[in-house]
Formats: C-alpha cells, sequence, structure tokens
C-alpha cells in the first residue's frame, strides 16, 4: 500500500489559492519548468519576433508580443482576432512546443479544468515601465475552456476585476513560475498589469514574459 498524504483529502494543496470562483493561482507551478521554458521561447521568438501591435485605435501596445500554435492573439487597424500566419511574417506562427502543452495542461488539470488543449499561446514581454491595460479576453470561440496564464521574470501587480469594467479590482503580486488559471464563472472578468517596477531578474534579466495558453478556436 502506498501512503499519500496529498491524495483523496480536502484540505488544498500547498501553494493553492482560489482568487474567485473558477480563478485558482497556483504558486510556484512553472518554477522547476522555467528554464526549459525560457529556452523555448528564445526559439519561437527567433522565428516570429516580439513586436508592438497597433490597436484598433492607432496606438502601440506597450508589452511587446509574438505567438505560437496553430492561432496567434493579433491586433490591428482592423481590430482584434486570432489568425494562423503572423501578419509580419507571412508564415504559419511557430509550434507549441511540448514543454508548453504539457505545463498548460498539468495546471489546468491541477486548477479543476481536466482535458486542456489549447491551440493557441500569446507570449507578453513586459519591460520596466509597461503595462496591460484593463480588458477582457473575449476573442475566443471556446469560453468553456479556461485560460493558463504563466508568469516568468520580474514580478507584477496584476488587476483582477469583476465582470464589468467598473468593478472594483484586487492586486494581485505575481512572481516569476506563478501560474493562474482562469475559467468557468471568471472566464470574463476584466484584468490588467500595473506598469512594471525596475528591477533585474536572474534568469531574464529586465523583462516580464507572460504566456497566456487560450482554446482559440
Ligand atoms: C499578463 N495577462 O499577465 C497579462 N488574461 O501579462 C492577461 O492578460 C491574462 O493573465 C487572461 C487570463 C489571465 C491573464
Ligand atoms: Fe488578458
Amino acid at each position: 500500500m502506498t501512503l499519500d498524504l496529498f491524495q483523496d483529502c480536502d484540505l488544498p494543496s500547498p501553494g493553492r489559492e482560489e482568487l474567485a470562483p473558477g480563478a485558482i493561482l497556483l504558486r510556484g507551478f512553472a518554477r522547476r519548468r522555467a528554464e526549459g521554458l525560457v529556452a523555448a521561447i528564445e526559439e519561437i521568438a527567433a522565428r516570429t519576433p516580439f513586436r508592438h501591435m497597433q490597436t484598433p485605435g492607432g496606438q502601440h501596445m506597450s508589452a511587446a508580443m509574438t505567438n505560437c500554435g496553430p492561432f496567434g492573439w493579433i491586433s490591428d487597424r482592423r481590430g482584434y482576432r486570432y489568425e494562423p500566419s503572423d501578419p509580419d511574417t507571412g508564415a504559419p506562427w511557430p509550434p507549441m512546443p511540448g514543454i508548453f502543452l504539457d505545463l498548460a495542461a498539468d495546471a489546468a488539470a491541477d486548477a479543476g479544468f481536466p482535458g486542456f488543449l489549447p491551440d493557441a499561446c500569446l507570449i507578453n514581454r513586459y519591460e520596466p515601465g509597461t503595462r496591460m491595460s484593463l480588458h477582457q479576453d473575449r476573442d475566443e470561440q471556446d469560453l468553456t475552456a479556461p485560460i493558463v496564464s504563466v508568469s516568468l521574470g520580474l514580478p507584477a501587480i496584476f488587476l483582477f476585476g469583476g465582470l464589468k469594467r467598473s468593478d472594483p479590482s484586487d492586486r494581485i503580486a505575481l512572481v516569476h513560475g506563478d501560474v493562474v488559471v482562469w475559467g468557468g464563472p471568471s472566464r470574463l472578468r476584466f484584468h490588467g498589469i500595473l506598469p512594471i517596477r525596475e528591477g533585474t531578474h536572474a534568469l531574464l534579466g529586465r523583462q516580464r514574459i507572460n504566456l497566456t495558453f487560450r482554446k482559440a478556436a
């Protein structure tokens, strides 16, 4: 007989915090895999570079972005949408690395969403001073699937609001290796990132990288 203290009991697993129904913070979940993730991100960015996409209003986004997987999220003067190819290079987005798919599925399962198979991964790069204003993620066809969000590098304050833009937001400190899984009744909550503070991270230097895995199609 095996003795597994964390199986079949009602205690929360260590480092697991419910932010709201359907929104679960898994502290440090990606930490052990971070070096492999960073190597994969560098390979993707060599093929499909980070860029500051234009918004429909004509500004440029503060965070630099790229994508991997069958679909990539883009923004331009025509709006926000998912595209199978990089509009800058004309080539399909690079395939989703196995280490990405495994992490997304493992984190989603841990948070109560088994069988998550993302078809899009948006990669956001923030330098100190970069922010992400309050928004909803609503360009995906399948809103029953969660989003899995992975934080790497410099810390950030995540704004976690309600279903209306005017609802008050909580502020959640996210550090290297933290994963937020976000679905069910929380799927359309407004959220954002406060300006990143100046700093240097041991693995990533002067930047924060966020991966968000989605089921877009
Ligand atoms: C970021 N994240 O953490 C931006 N969206 O840099 C997001 O916009 C996000 O973390 C949906 C669900 C979780 C997220
Ligand atoms: Fe978002």
